[in-house]
This record gives C-alpha cells, structure tokens and sequence, in this order.
C-alpha cells in the first residue's frame, strides 16, 4: 500500500498530496446505484461478492455487440481482425495494471476459481507425489481450498493450512516451519474475503523461494484494492477476477511466470489451443492461447480492460485512499457500538469489516439490515475453515467500495441500532 493511503487519517487530513476524490461524481458513473430497493434507497456494502458497473464498462461491452463483434483469431474479415485486436488490447491492459513482464504471461479465465483450478491442474497436479504437501492459510476462499484437495487426492498428496492468530494475521513463523522439503506448493490469500486482513505476500513469496517451492497468491479481493506488482511480489502465479473489478462476470486472469507457463501441458483441448492437429496426434499454441481453449468471454476480456481504464483514470491511489478512510471511519463507528464484535480489526486491512452483534444471528442482522436497503453479505463467505478458526458460524460483512460514502457507513451503523432494539 502506498504511503498516501498508510498515512490516510479519518479526517482525510493527509489527503492533500492525492488528486481530489468526488464521490458524488463517482456515483453518478454508476447507474444501478441510483435506483431503490423497498422503497429506499440502495446502500450496496457488498462489493466483495460482486461490484457494480460504471457506465463505461457497460457502454465498452454494448459497443462491442452493437459495432464490432465477431470470433477472434479465426477469420480474415474485417470484424473478426477487429475483434481480435479489442482482445489483445485488453490483455495489454491486464498486463500493465500487474506490471506483468510479458504480454504472454496473462492467461484470460472465467474467473479466479478457474485460474487456481488451472495451475492445480497442469502444474501442481503434474509434480505432486504422495505424501507431498501444499501449504495454504487459514484465511482461504474454498477457491483456494477445494482445487488444491482435488490435485492432491488424486497423487496422494495432502493440503494443510498454516494458521492466523486471533486477529488473522499470518504467523510467518510457523509459516516458514510448515515449508518443508515435503511442500510441492504455496497457495494464499493477499486479502482475505472475510476480514480485509491483507497478508504479507511478498514476504511469504520469498520464504517459500528460499525453500525452492512455487507460489500462487490468490488476488481476488487484493486486485480491487491494492496496487498490486507481480515482479515485485516475485510470485509464480496471480490470479484476480473481473467482475469484483468493477468488471463483468465471467472474465478472469491467471497471471503465470513465462517459464512455467511455457513447461505447462494445456488444461482443456479444443479450438484455439493447438499449433496442428492429426488424429494420432496434436501439438499445442504457446501460452497464453494454450491455455484458452474454445471461444472465450469477447465482450467480457474488453468490458475489464474498460474497467481498468475506468480505476486508472480515478487514480489507483486515489481510490485507495478514499476506500481506507471509509474502512477506518466504519471501523470507529462500529467499535463504539455497545454488542459489535469486530474480527480482523487490527494490522493492515483493506476494504472489508467483518462482526457479529451480540448473539444475533449473522442472517437476523442481514434481514433487518436488508429492509433498510442496505445489503451486506451474512455467513461462512466461503471461508468455513475460518469460521471453525474463530469457533463461529458467520460473520455480517459490510465491504467497501470506490463508490461507497460516509453517508452510507453511517446508515449502516444506524440500522444496526435498529437490530439492536428489536433483539433487546
Ligand atoms: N478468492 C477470494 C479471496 C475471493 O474473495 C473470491 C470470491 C474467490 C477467490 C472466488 O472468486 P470467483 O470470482 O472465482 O468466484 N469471493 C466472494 C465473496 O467474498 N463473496 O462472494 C464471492
């Protein structure tokens, strides 16, 4: 995280040095923003699971269909040239917003699930043996969970989870104990989806290089928020979606190190993965198209590059910075709440509050919350190894972003005092 956004304070007295954030120009690119939901207005604390739309995604992925539509890669004609040229802009822009070194190095997916899915497959998969290792946390996403238990059932190998204290915050020394000559591959969180704790990739990246062993980092929440560098965090492997990026649906990226890449038998067979095929045989494209099997998501791969314009034209840091005051304002205004249990409140965070009140039940306070037109998320969030590490069943989970305000934060805090009255 930048310096600006470290230094942010919850009168955004540090702002100065960062262009100025409109919030209310920001919500105007939204439109869905503006409508109401029983009757109020929507006050959307749910980005985590999926982010709204800027009117510049949804124009991008219309003009596709309305003026330039056709397969990629297949035809000579004039929309099918100009297609493929859309694609591969969007790809760029992938590459540039992680600063990957080479083009070639991002692999378009459906989403993250299908990018860890990916390298389980063709690359974990290929070099486990029983009784070999990966090594995960206890934060992950069953994303990061179930693919790499599928990998190791078939090779006889085990997944095991480096444990988070009582704040989720990632012991890095018994991280570095459970690296062991055992370990075939790393695979973590760089947010958790559950409380914002955001993890000390590059560090355990290195840890896990000194030993010789892969790493993926699992950048389906750290993507939307931090200025993520994949040659900086020296990973093997990133993977983010496109739909928590202000994105479509749909549409995914796996990063992947050109070397390993290269070495990686494909993950699906189809069209547009191969060099030439007979029936006795058939060779294969070079990443990324290998990996690529099939018509893939056209209007979604240019709907993200729009949405990576759209983040870069706010400014990266400035969005930041807006989205860690709010975090720090709603973490105050919780704190002060009489019954809020707050998880994963200390160390570095980004965008996401996790808590229970009192012992009302996750899915009483998403209800009550929800007639007041503020949606949260309320449970597991995919994430129940988690919820057996703090002894619990769910969590209400308010998650910020670009587009959120203080207004909202505060409606937020508002109708919990409105649960609170009702369950006494
Ligand atoms: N990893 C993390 C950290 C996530 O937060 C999610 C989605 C995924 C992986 C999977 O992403 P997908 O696009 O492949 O589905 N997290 C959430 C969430 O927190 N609420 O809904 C989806």
């Amino acid at each position: 995280m930048s310096q600006a956004v470290a230094e942010t304070t919850l009168d955004g007295a540090n702002r100065s040095n960062l262009p100025a954030y409109d919030v209310d120009k920001v919500r105007a690119d939204f439109p869905i923003l503006s409508r109401e939901v029983y009757g109020k207005p929507l006050v959307f604390l749910d980005s985590g699971a999926s982010a709204k739309k800027p009117r510049a995604v949804i124009d991008a992925v219309s003009a596709v269909y309305e003026g330039e539509y056709a397969n990629i890669h297949r035809g000579v004609h004039y929309l099918s040239v100009r297609a493929t040229q859309l694609y591969d802009e969007a790809r760029e822009k992938v590459r540039a917003y992680l600063n990957a070194a080479k083009i070639g190095e991002i692999v378009f997916t459906r989403n993250t699930t299908e990018a860890i899915n990916l390298v389980a497959s063709s690359f974990t998969g290929q070099r486990l043996r029983e009784g070999d290792e990966i090594l995960l946390t206890e934060l992950e996403h069953h994303a990061n969970i179930v693919p790499w238990q599928l990998a190791a059932g078939r090779a006889g190998a085990v997944v095991r989870a480096s444990p988070v204290d009582d704040d989720g915050l990632v012991d890095l020394e018994k991280f570095e104990a459970m690296l062991t000559s055992r370990t075939k591959m790393v695979a973590f969180t760089h947010t958790s989806n559950v409380l914002g704790v955001v993890t000390p990739a590059k560090e355990m990246t290195r840890l896990a290089h000194e030993k010789g062993i892969p790493v993926l980092i699992d950048g389906a929440q750290s993507a939307v928020h931090l200025s993520v560098d994949v040659q900086d965090l020296d990973c093997d492997f990133f993977t983010f979606t496109g739909h928590k990026l202000y994105g479509p649906s749909g549409i995914g990226v796996l990063y992947g190190k050109s070397n390993h890449l290269e070495a990686m038998p494909p993950y699906q067979g189809g069209g547009d993965m191969i060099e030439y095929v007979t029936f006795e045989k058939t060779t294969f494209a070079k990443p990324p198209e290998r990996f690529e099997a099939g018509t893939p998501h056209i209007s979604g791969a240019i709907g993200l590059g729009a949405a990576i314009d759209y983040v870069n034209a706010l400014g990266r840091d400035a969005v930041a910075a807006h989205e860690h005051g709010l975090l720090q304002y709603a973490t105050a205004r919780l704190s002060d709440m009489p019954g809020v249990r707050l998880f994963g409140a200390k160390g570095e965070k980004a965008s996401i509050v996790s808590f229970l009140q009192d012992d009302v039940h996750p899915h009483d306070v998403g209800t009550i919350l929800d007639q007041a037109g503020v949606a949260v998320r309320v449970g597991h969030h995919c994430a129940q190894p988690l919820m057996d590490r703090f002894g619990i069943s769910g969590t209400v989970r308010a998650s910020i972003g670009l587009y959120n305000t203080r207004e909202e934060i505060d409606k937020l805090a508002d109708s919990l005092h409105h649960v609170k009255e009702i369950f006494g």
